[in-house]
């Protein structure tokens, strides 16, 4: 690093001094937190951003600017790997380091350090670096925005391009097709979904004379980005009847009473849903559209929603996908195709269940989609969800020209009406459809009506694939979460030492009880879960568990 690259960061970083007494951790999805206290943090991942770039030959990197489903006074900022992925997690580390070095001279010095592990080099024989700056509708994104441009030109050559207010998927998938060489305005996106998604549609079946009746959804923006984007969406859909409430235009508030993860954790009607909607399809969005859940309400006096999660939606796409895939019969070229779900230890042990009945390969993954992705890119086709409603389909790039050849074979021999010529092609634009990046509400959104759709299914049949055990959730505040260490998987905790052993004897007291701990890596509190075979055991179980978390941890 030369003298007049050190005095452009020195310069720069004097412009955002690090907050007294703040600890950030990169956690389970980039930094998150007060939004005033973020800046000098936003133009830090600017630089490493830029880095990154540099040292991927100066692909083209995105930051993300969001705190997805927290309230409207916090914000965030992660970073898309050129892949369309999250930030690889070898870097992570270094992330955590110049987030917290608390002065210019020890920001410094820690990226010329790194530089030089990473043998990354600044200089005109380079291509300078490129990264993509998105933002979600939150006030302070504009001025965290500024901060992250002045972090990305602090490292010389490079160059920061706005590309305006978007969800973190669209975000995600404008980068990988960047890198890729493929069209990737945000036009194209949207253009991206349609066609694929009428692509699907014209593939249903028809039997007879039966003209396939479409039912209205109702869609919760969340008073977020999502619900803007899924109104400029409708224009280019047909066979789609969308009614989007809380779009945030009508004063709404961003995720408060509202969006996928108020729906899916408290079971209830977020604002602007009632009585008039009852039996209705309703699907709701959180604050950044990266995750989706259904639901309706079963009768009027019901104060409760019946939630459909990521589970259920992962059990739905597992389900169309195993189909067409029979259809198909064993590849006659000895290759079978392999289909594998991935969950985590919040996935309903109901869903799981299911999904092993139906002789499908079931992994687990740590909490964070970071690490689902990971596992779901073993298989030739790997589904991932959360239950909260973040999740995606992904096709391995060997089996989507599998796919292609096969559909141009069928053609080619002039079997293009024949079911696995059918089959083939749906399979086709569902990896089309379906984000290959990240999870994406929009195009979950797409892929769940025009499956529902395809087999003639109403919210209701959909919903009564199998019945979800009772389950609770519940944070404690506690002095310090990383006191609890925990196995791989997450279902056991091996620290503090002794309080496994009192966990397994209140979930032993309860009929199909489960129950676990963890510290949570975008809160700051101790997250527990548990489920058994009536609501009220499972909140009992919920609430001895944190009883025990909290006598071992001490309150906060
Ligand atoms: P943490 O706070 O680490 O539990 C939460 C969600 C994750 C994931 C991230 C990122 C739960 C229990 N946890 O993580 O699944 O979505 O936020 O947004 O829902
Ligand atoms: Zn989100």
């Amino acid at each position: 690093m030369d003298e007049i690259q050190i005095a452009s960061l020195l310069k720069s970083s004097e412009l955002f001094p690090i907050p007294q007494s703040v600890k950030l951790s990169y956690g389970t999805a980039g930094f998150r937190g007060d939004a005033k206290l973020l800046e000098s943090t936003v133009y830090r991942v600017g630089i490493l951003s830029a880095l990154r770039s540099l040292k991927l030959g100066s692909a083209t990197v995105g930051l993300m600017i969001t705190a997805s489903h927290n309230k409207v006074s916090d914000n965030g900022i992660k970073v898309s790997d050129p892949s369309g992925g999250m930030l690889s997690q070898e870097w992570e580390p270094f992330a955590d380091q110049i987030a917290n070095a608390s002065s210019p001279q020890e920001l410094v010095s820690l990226i010329r350090e790194f530089m030089e592990k990473e043998e990354i080099m600044i200089g005109e024989k380079n291509k300078g670096a490129e990264v993509w700056l998105g933002r979600d509708t939150r006030p302070s994104g504009e001025s965290l925005l500024r901060a992250a441009e002045i972090g990305v030109g602090s490292i010389l050559g490079s160059v920061a391009i706005d590309i305006g207010i978007l969800t973190t998927p669209q975000l995600h998938w404008m980068v990988r097709a960047k890198n890729k060489g493929l069209k990737a305005t945000e036009n194209d996106y949207f253009e991206n979904l349609s066609t694929s998604f009428m692509c699907l549609i014209d593939l249903i079946p028809v039997s007879g004379n039966d003209k396939l009746e479409i039912s209205k959804l109702l869609v919760d923006g969340a008073n977020g980005v999502g619900g803007q984007k899924i109104e400029e969406l409708r224009g280019s859909l047909s066979n789609l009847d969308l009614e989007i409430r809380n779009t945030g235009r009508d004063g709404g508030v961003l995720n408060e009473g509202v969006g996928a993860d108020f729906v899916q954790k408290e079971k209830v009607l977020p604002l602007g849903f009632g009585s008039k909607d009852v039996g209705m399809r309703c699907a709701s969005l959180d604050g950044d559209a990266d995750r989706l859940v259904y639901f309706y309400i079963p009768s009027e006096s019901s104060e409760k929603v019946e939630l459909l999660d990521g589970d259920k939606i992962l059990s739905l796409f597992a389900l169309f996908i195993k189909e067409q895939l029979n259809i198909l019969g064993d590849d006659k070229e000895g290759k079978q195709s392999r289909l594998g779900v991935v969950q985590t230890a919040y996935a309903n042990g109901a869903s799981t269940d299911y999904l092993k009945q139906l002789g499908l390969d079931v992994v687990f993954a740590k909490t964070g989609v970071k690490h689902l992705h990971e596992k779901a890119a073993e298989f030739d086709i790997g589904i991932y969800f959360e239950a909260n409603g973040h999740g995606t389909i992904l096709f391995s790039e060997s089996f989507i020209s599998w796919l292609v050849s096969k559909q141009k074979d069928l053609t080619d021999k002039g079997q293009g009406g024949s079911e696995e010529h059918k089959a083939v092609s749906r399979l086709v634009a569902v990896s089309n459809l379906i984000n290959q990046a990240v999870g994406d509400a929009l195009s979950g959104v797409l892929l769940v009506e025009v499956i529902l759709q395809h087999m003639g299914s109403s919210i209701q049949k959909w919903n009564v694939l199998y019945k979800d055990l009772p389950s609770r959730q519940i944070k404690v505040e506690v002095p310090d979460r990383t006191a609890v260490v925990t196995t791989s998987e997450e279902t056991e905790a091996l620290r503090p030492l002794g309080i496994q052993d009192a966990i397994n004897s209140e979930i032993n007291k309860y009929p199909r009880g489960r129950a676990f701990i963890r510290p949570s890596g975008t809160e700051d509190v101790v997250r527990v879960y548990a489920e058994a075979s009536t609501q009220e055991a499972a909140d009992s179980l919920a609430n001895s568990v944190a009883q025990l978390v909290k006598s071992f941890l001490g309150s906060s």
